[in-house]
Parts: C-alpha cells; structure tokens; sequence
C-alpha cells in the first residue's frame, strides 16, 4: 500500500441537515453477526463434545488448531507455568502487568456489594445474602485479540467476588502460547488454564469433561463461533455480554491539541475494520484541524490499514451547534467509551446517562482506562449501555433472599397470605399458611 491510497474518506455530517438523523441511524447500525450455517457447526461441535468428553477436545484441537496432543495433560497448564511464564518476562513488561493488575483489583474491591439485613415491626428478619459463583471460565482468543489486559479485566474482578476456583481457556493454535496472556493469568490468580478455543472450548466449559469442570458462567469475548456456543450454553450456565465492535465517542469544545483527538480516535479503530470512532464538536476550524491530523498521522501508524478502513466505513465527524446538542447525541448513541475532552468535563456528568465509561477532561485518553487506570475495560457496545454496565464484581455473585419469621410475625403475616392463597385457590397454600396462626394448630 503506498501513502497516497491512506488519503482517507471520512464521513462529515452537520445536525443541521436536514437528513441528519437517518444518517446517523444509518453510521451506527450494527447488525450482529449471525448465520444458520455456523449455529448448525456450532450445535455439532456441542453435541459432540457432551457424548465424547475430552476425546471429541482432542480431535478438535488437533482439526482446527494443528496441535496434536495425546491426552488433555498436553493441554492442561498448572499454576507454576503461568508463574514460568510471568518470570519470565522482561522486566519492564512485568512490573507494568503488575502495576495494571494492583490498580484494577483495587478498584474492583470498592465494588463489593454487601449482604445486608434489617428487622421489621412484627420481628421477622429479612435479608439479602450475597454469595458468590463457585466456578468460573473465562475465554481468552487467540491471535491478534489474545489481550492480556483481557484477561486481568475478566478475572480479577471474579476473585475479589470470592469465586473459588477459576478456569481459563484459550487456543493456542499450532502450540503457539502467549506468554503475556499467561503471565497475566498468573497476576490475575487463575487456577487452570487449558489451551482450547472455538465451540468445543466453550462446550468443554458448560458441560464439563473428564478432565475440563464444568463451570457455572462463562465470560470473555470470542470469534463467531465463541459466540453462537456462548449464546447456545446460555440457560445451562451463565454468560456475561455478547459484545459488538469497540466504540468511541470523542466530544471536543475546541480546547484539545488536535493531534491527540486523532490518536484517541485512531486507539479505538486499531482493534477491528468493524470498530467505531465518532468525534463530536461546534468549532467548525477545530474539526478541520482534526481531520487534517487524521490525514497526517495516518500513514504513520502500524495499523493504517485497519485504521483507515475503520474511520472510513464507520468513522465520523459531527458538527453540532453546541453542549447542549452534543449531550443529546451522547445518549442517542449511547457509546461504549466517551471521552469528554471538554474544560469542566465534570460538569456536563449530570447529563450524562448514557455511557459504558465516561474519561473526563483531556488528559484522560481511553487508553489509560483500556489498561491501567482501575476500571473495567469489558463494557456494553452498541448502544446497549442503555441498559447495562461494565463487567464488575457483582457478574460474579449472585443474591439469595432471606426471611425468618418469629411465631407472632408467622400469626400476622398468614392471616393475609391465607386470604391471597384462597383467592388463587390454592388451599395447600392457605391452610399451610393457617396452621402457623395462634389456634389454628399451634401445636407449643
Ligand atoms: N478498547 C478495548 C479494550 C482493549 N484495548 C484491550 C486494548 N486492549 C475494548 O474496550
Ligand atoms: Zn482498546
């Protein structure tokens, strides 16, 4: 590719035209990926591996990662090869993984929900308990998305949950390992790792094998194929999200060094031609500015071409007229992450009510939050922050419901669930209810 096919074509779209809004609809359409083909593959591979246990892991592996191994002890690492692995990095790599992975555990603690209970007038006692999952799988790709910061983001929050034991799986096709992602899991205090992936992997972990537990959720993110097996296992075990292409939404007042909006805009189109970078601003001069360091900058990136086919199949630059415009845009889209590189970002946060992670001000790039800052970097795309949040400690704990009743609050609380239960016509209900009522069978 030479420079001059890196001139990019990206989209400009003014609020005030009068098409605005079907082109916006039109910008951030996504439809996910779905095929009768691949949930037929899928649905095999399952069925395959629930009759043939770690025999039908075997075969897979050997099919679709070339790595022919005997028995599943070839696919099996333990805790000292992940503690191999994290030794055995250059140092800088090390003390940078470990910083990351101190800062996200310290975050992820003030998460903690707590059990909680009180007593009402009659003197029952009613409660919430919070408990958390037994065990836990986390999928890790292979590859070029086989992020190691992946891997602390999905399983440290699973241990300051108090999930007892945590399973990771992950290709490593021809018995290529990554060494980052297992001295992370070695951070992140991951008990097993087996190197598995695709349909049979994520089957392996919602049915369990000879060798590979059963688990109760499965979380972390994966090609198609991950996918469709998560979406199928889904019921027989937990998952946390299906995630879409990583988005952003940049908001300028005009104040950021242009290069920097085109860098931040550039970090989230890196990871996939499907990915979304949106700058939003009302200094017109500005986003000129910012398009001309798009053009400059590009063809000096690693990743141009990726980039370039990102910004320019999804990528955008909206001119608005102003805060209160581009605070109506922020929770239309609903973005993934928005960065607010604005003076007194603080400030337009009431308004905020849309967004898996807001950065505030400019010197806090999505970058920051994608590794090291505390935050979870797992969070709801396309647009689906608008009902749900980063992954968090509370996807790994579940809530039982406590009630004890003395005998005068049983006394009480029968007589209105008898009349409830006979309205249903449910006597088994009512009478069961009665007999705990002073005199009407109690037997002390
Ligand atoms: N921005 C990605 C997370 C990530 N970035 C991993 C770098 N490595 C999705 O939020
Ligand atoms: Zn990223």
């Amino acid at each position: 590719m030479s420079p001059t096919d890196l001139k990019i074509d990206i989209t400009r779209l003014s609020t005030d035209a009068s098409d605005f809004d079907s082109r916006l609809n039109d910008l951030l359409a996504w439809e996910g990926v779905s095929s009768a083909e691949v949930a037929a593959r899928v649905e095999e591979i399952i069925g395959a591996v629930r009759l043939d246990g770690d025999a039908a892991l075997l075969d897979y592996t050997r099919r679709f990662d070339r790595l022919d191994a005997q028995d599943m002890t070839e696919l099996t690492l333990g805790a000292g090869r992940l503690e191999a692995a994290y030794r055995g990095l250059p140092p800088a790599q090390r003390d940078a993984l470990s910083v990351a992975a101190e800062r996200v555990r310290n975050y992820h603690q003030r998460q903690k929900p707590e059990s909680w209970h009180y007593t009402d007038e009659l003197g029952n006692l009613l409660g919430q308990q919070v408990t958390p999952l037994d065990r836990v799988g986390i999928y890790v790709p292979g590859g070029k998305a086989a992020y190691p910061s992946s891997v602390l983001m999905n399983a440290i929050p699973a241990r300051v949950a108090g999930v007892k034991e945590i399973i990771m799986v992950v290709p490593t096709p021809d018995g290529v390992v990554n060494e980052l992602v297992l001295a992370a899991a070695h951070l992140a205090q991951v008990d097993r790792v087996f190197t598995l992936g695709g349909a049979q992997a994520v089957a392996a972990l919602a049915y369990g094998t000879e060798t590979v537990p059963r688990v109760d959720k499965i979380v972390g993110p994966g090609n198609i194929y991950v996918a469709t097996a998560k979406r199928a296992v889904f019921g027989q075990v937990g998952i946390d999200m299906i995630a879409g292409p990583s988005e952003i939404l940049v908001v300028s007042d005009g104040t950021t060094d242009p290069d920097w909006l085109a860098m931040d805009l550039f970090s989230q189109a890196e990871h996939d031609e499907d990915a979304q970078a949106i700058l939003v601003g009302w200094d017109s001069e500005h986003l000129n500015a910012v398009a001309a360091s798009i053009e400059r900058l590009l063809p000096s990136m690693e990743r141009a071409e990726i980039i370039g086919a990102s910004l320019e199949r999804r990528g955008a630059l909206i001119e608005c007229r102003g805060r209160h415009e581009a605070i109506t845009l922020i929770n239309r889209i609903a973005p993934e992450h928005l960065e607010l590189s604005v003076i007194d970002a603080q400030s337009w946060l009431a308004e905020v009510r849309h967004a898996g992670a807001i950065f505030l001000g400019r010197y806090t790039s999505e970058a920051l939050g994608d590794y090291c800052a505390g935050p979870n970097h797992v969070l709801p795309t396309s647009g689906t922050a608008r009902f749900s949040s980063p992954l968090g400690v509370y996807d790994f704990q579940k809530r039982s419901s406590i009630i004890q009743c003395t005998a005068q609050g049983a006394a009480q609380l029968g007589e209105t669930a008898s009349r409830l239960a006979r309205g249903e016509s449910l006597t088994a209900h009512a009478r069961s209810a009665e007999l705990r009522i002073k005199g009407q069978g109690d037997r002390a």
